[in-house]
């Protein structure tokens, strides 16, 4: 008996830790819900980062991501990922995302994903990332990217230069 109560306390210990961790943040702009961005902690000299998150619009009009920026990076670009022969390519997005009425966007590894351009700092396991999105119609809010650690797969390969772009 006293072992199970000890097993079911040490059981909501690591619940309470893990929705601690897995929370998510969500913001209102206009009729647009934001929900938990995230990102995940670079390597020492990594010069790109991903960010991800997901958007809902409740509205009756079709809206459009169309830029951002945080303030870790110098750029920010909307990213899209195709694969083509089992290689993965991934190319930015200048017309933004469109976001129809109803309609969720997520973005995640291995999908459409925003890219933090040239970091000017890694970007630590448990730290927050400022940042902004612009929409066409709803304006710019401000929200806050979770670092998470790094493990799982990355969105993307990275390109040889990014100079170039
Ligand atoms: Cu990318």
């Amino acid at each position: 008996m006293k072992d199970a109560l000890n097993r079911a306390s040490i059981v909501a210990a690591i619940l309470v830790l893990m929705t601690s961790v897995a929370l998510p943040a969500e913001y209102t702009l206009g009729l647009l819900a934001i929900r938990s961005p995230w990102t995940r902690a670079t390597p020492k000299g990594a010069t790109i980062g991903g960010g991800y998150v997901e958007i809902k619009n409740n509205g009756p009009e079709t809206d459009r991501l169309i830029s951002g920026a945080v303030a870790v990076a110098k750029r920010f670009q909307i990213h899209s990922t195709t694969t083509e022969g089992g290689v993965t390519k991934m190319r930015e997005v200048t017309a933004g995302i469109e976001i129809k009425p109803g309609e969720t966007i997520k973005f995640e590894p291995g999908s459409s994903h925003l890219m933090f351009v040239n970091l000017l700092q890694p970007l630590r396991d448990g730290d927050k990332v400022r940042g902004t999105l612009t929409f066409e119609h709803a304006g710019t809010i401000d929200i806050e990217y979770t670092v998470v650690g790094m493990g799982a797969k990355a969105p993307c390969a990275e390109p040889r230069s990014w100079d170039s772009m």
